[in-house]
């Protein structure tokens, strides 16, 4: 009786603290991209931050996840625990010390040095007819939107040949941090809707509401290689935090490319073509046939 009790609790433990820990990039990748794009990724990883910087989610927040059952939190600081109620700037708050300006090369948005980087990557194989790329987010963050001496940051960068392009940007077109985000961002002492996580502040507010969306024309590069990198940074100290909420990553396809033979699983059913040709077309007429009834 005892060592079922002791079981019972271990198992317990375990299930707790298996919900609070960190994500690895595979997890994340898992959470955010949509099950028909997942074969274009060939690679995931991370080039700066430590486990603690990622985090899926189970759960309903901030009008996540968007896609599927679950979605990412990437923050320089702790990305787990984010759930409860709104809080006054500092509250979450954590200086990581991973990667910096001096080991990443990334700088804030009026260029001034950055800590707790967290980087997640995505190689992607286009396929051919790729047409968009696309993704869902919102920035939180627990600093003084206010006195604004701390441009914490984010991006979502697209780089081809050595070209770079930063496809995260808020509704007037600029680069998101904490100035350029904030008249785009809900407030602990305003109208933060939904009140579910501590950030003290999240975009969507009134004015531009609820989950932001990124379309991304990709086509002039079906068929090749992309690298798709999302930044979240702090500027100027590491103590107090930022996050980037993610999901829905996903690629459209031109139609006469989605189907491809090599997906019709002939061999599993051993259905030959004629047949399954035959099975839709009657499928087809008595959908046809139902509607004119
Ligand atoms: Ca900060
Ligand atoms: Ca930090």
């Amino acid at each position: 009786m005892l060592k079922s009790n002791l079981t019972m609790f271990f198992v317990l433990v375990f299930l707790l603290i298996g919900s609070c820990s960190a994500s690895t990039p595979q997890e994340v990748s898992d959470a955010i991209v949509t099950p028909d794009t997942q074969q274009y990724i060939t690679e995931v990883g991370s080039k700066s931050g430590n486990d603690t910087q990622f985090q899926v989610y189970n759960q309903s927040l901030q009008g996540f996840p968007t896609n599927g059952s679950s979605f990412v939190v990437i923050s320089s600081g702790n990305a787990s625990g984010v759930n409860g109620t709104p809080q006054n700037p500092w509250m979450v708050s954590l200086f990581v010390g991973s990667g910096n300006s001096s080991t990443t090369g990334q700088y804030s948005n009026r260029n001034n040095f950055s800590y707790d980087i967290a980087n997640i990557y995505f190689k992607i194989k286009l396929p051919k007819g790729a047409k968009t790329i696309s993704f869902d987010w919102r920035f939180a963050t627990s600093e003084y939107i206010t006195t604004q001496s701390f441009w914490d940051w984010a991006r979502a960068v697209i780089t081809y040949a050595g070209q770079t392009y930063n496809i995260l940007l808020l509704p007037d077109g600029k680069a998101v941090d904490l100035n350029s985000s904030a008249s785009y961002s809900n407030t602990v002492a305003g109208n933060f809707t939904p009140k579910d996580v501590k950030y003290a502040h999240v975009t969507g507010n009134n004015q531009t509401p609820g989950v932001y969306h990124v379309t991304f024309d990709v086509s002039q590069w079906a068929g090749e290689e992309i690298e798709l990198d999302f930044w979240v940074a702090d500027e100027n100290d590491g103590v107090v935090d930022s996050a980037l909420f993610i999901d829905n990553l996903h690629i459209t396809v031109e139609e006469n490319n989605t189907v491809n033979a090599a997906y019709v699983p002939m061999q599993k059913t051993g259905v030959p073509m004629g047949m399954l040709a035959v099975g839709v077309l009657t499928i087809l007429g008595g959908v046809i046939y139902s509607k004119k009834q």
